[in-house]
């Protein structure tokens, strides 16, 4: 799996007859609280005859597999992965153990797979196919997920008879009939047993060299392992990992999911991803036409854009393992050179990378023949990059390395944003005053998709389990000149959690503090107001957060970031 291992960087596309309703059903606009709009069907309990139906509506006119491939090709990315048969049973592709598929219950009766084969092997694109292997809903006996429990009569039929008669098939043809396929997408692998699991893995020999992911049953490693729009804190070392990640709230495409993440944060995700040693699998809903919806055109052209000048960053390069993630930006590395990729320019144009190593040059990636000034200290390498940052997406710079790097032992300060704001995020919070064998306060994955509020690619984790006011979290940070700061934290409290609990904000020997209000649940974000910080002279400070929850269950209330807004812009 060399090639998947060098790609970094593919399409996900999520297509079927839900893209027609697109979420929205009789009127109904209400979108679900955490799942796409694939799972109309599921959520609204809408009966599999009415559901059927919709496949006679099925007709994209603008359908275009080779415009389709381009748009991944001009993206940057080297494989793609379709929902050949998604949890309702839709085949895009001639079947003949279903009738629901797009050429026999539709009236645009093209294979779709067959086109997007074709497409794929005349532009060089390596061609994957999801398969929902468990959940099927339409299909008699195909399994239907615990939190959504069966609402139609034939999702009593027998599991074993769906596998024999459909699913299995189905991946026969899809691996027989269609040239080579390189990654099988498992999903949701509900009521898997070792020997279900067993017909599929004999039916994947039709295609030597196919790579699978993790998800066939729960207990099988596969290929590569999965995860769903938040990286794993610290990447997978010593295992191969994709992340896939929704452009707007849903997988299929949407009405009704709005939150398009901005492309400066799909291109650091992916920069974050490939720094962990991971794949970024970035996913696309097309609509009932059969057309990429216009901001995601954009954002692929703006992804693509970024990988035609700093490609060299991303593609064949191994992760580099911090201690601790770098706000500042992030690492990859290739024999004989590192690539910092930086998101947050330093104020004063002097950036410290945090790593130790036999520098022998340092040159923006955009610009190979200016060799930039740097010198070495136990800090890192820092470098002087003048002000103003070239791309503010993210800049990379080279580094020419004699021998190994290792990563410094601590994190320099950070550096304020080009507004002279600090925003402090979870992720990057050391725990402070905890035992250290049972840390009190944790950085844990945050559930659901993050509000895209920033370009920041670790946004989507939070701070809890603050056990008493002596357990903080802390940032350190550079202050350029002394002045103030107003002090805004996004804090979540339980309902049913003590009225007094308080939230503290510690820094340069002054502690504000604030009554949290219930926000309905930890995992609900409100921005507070907690006061003002002053800082008499520049340089570097400790900012420090902690909960009081008056002895209630820690898990009650949490933090996303605190950010430390400039009283009067300061540079
Ligand atoms: O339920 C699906 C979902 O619709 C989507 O296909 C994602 C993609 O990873 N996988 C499932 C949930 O894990």
């Amino acid at each position: 799996m060399l090639w998947w291992k060098e790609a970094k960087l593919g399409l996900f596309i999520h297509w079927g007859v839900y893209a027609i309703p697109g979420g929205e059903w009789s009127g109904n606009q209400e979108k679900h609280p955490f799942l796409g709009a694939e799972w109309m069907m599921a959520y609204r309990k809408i009966p599999v005859a009415e559901y059927r139906k919709l496949a006679q509506q099925f007709h994209p006119a603008k359908f275009d597999a080779g415009s389709w491939v381009l748009a991944a090709k001009n993206a940057g990315m080297k494989y793609i992965v379709l929902t050949a048969k998604h949890h309702d049973g839709f085949a895009l592709f001639d079947s003949a153990v279903s009738d629901f598929d797009v050429v026999d219950a539709t009236p645009f009766k093209r294979d779709i797979v067959k086109e997007l084969a074709e497409a794929c092997q005349k532009h060089g694109m390596k061609l994957g196919l999801y398969y929902s292997q468990a959940q099927d809903w339409t299909h008699r006996g195909g399994a239907v997920s615990s939190f959504v429990k069966p609402w139609d009569e034939s999702h009593a039929g027998n599991f074993d008879e769906y596998v024999d008669q459909v699913a299995v098939p189905q991946v026969k043809e899809i691996l027989g009939k269609y040239g080579p396929i390189a990654v099988i997408w498992w999903d949701t692998p509900q009521d898997m047993t070792p020997e279900i699991a067993a017909k599929f893995q004999t039916a994947l020999t039709a295609q030597p060299g196919i790579i699978q992911n993790s998800r066939l049953i729960n207990s099988t490693p596969g290929d590569f392992r999965v995860f769903e729009g938040d990286v794993p804190v610290g990447g997978v070392p010593g295992t191969p990992w994709e992340v896939c990640v929704m452009m707007n709230g849903s997988w299929g495409y949407s009405r009704v999911h709005h939150e398009w993440a901005s492309s400066t944060k799909l291109i650091r995700q992916l920069i974050h991803t490939a720094s962990l040693g991971g794949n970024y699998l970035l996913n696309v809903g097309p609509d009932a036409d059969g057309a990429f919806p216009p901001e995601a055109v954009e954002r692929l052209a703006q992804i693509g854009d970024w990988m035609r000048a700093n490609g060299e960053a991303i593609y064949g390069t191994s992760g580099f393992p911090m201690k601790k993630l770098w706000q500042q930006g992030r690492i990859t590395q290739k024999p004989g050179k590192l690539f910092a990729c930086v998101f947050l320019w330093p104020s004063d144009g002097k950036l410290t990378i945090p790593v130790l190593a036999g520098v022998k040059s340092v040159v923006l990636l955009a610009q190979p023949d200016k060799p930039l000034p740097f010198t070495m200290d136990d800090a890192g390498i820092v470098v002087e990059v003048g002000r103003g940052m070239p791309d503010p997406r993210a800049t990379v710079l080279v580094l020419e390395i004699e021998g190994k790097a290792t990563a410094a032992g601590f994190l320099p300060a950070l550096d304020a944003d080009v507004s002279g704001a600090f925003d402090l995020l979870a992720a990057y919070a050391v725990p402070v005053g905890a035992d250290p064998s049972k840390p009190a306060v944790i950085v844990g994955k945050r559930e659901g998709t993050s509000p895209p509020l920033t370009g920041d690619p670790a946004e989507g984790f939070k701070l809890g389990g603050f056990a008493t006011p002596q357990e903080r979290a802390a940032w350190r940070i550079r202050v350029p000149k002394a002045g103030q700061y107003r002090v805004v934290a996004y804090a979540g409290l339980n309902k049913g959690m003590p009225g007094d609990a308080t939230i503290q904000v510690h820094a340069a020997g002054q502690t504000l503090q604030k009554v949290l209000p219930v926000t309905g649940d930890s995992q609900t974000f409100r921005p507070l107001e907690i006061g003002t910080l002053s800082f008499d002279a520049p340089g570097e400070h400790e900012v420090a957060v902690s909960l009081d929850l008056k002895g209630a269950a820690t898990s009650g209330g949490q933090i996303w970031r605190v950010q430390l807004l400039p009283q009067s812009p300061s540079k």
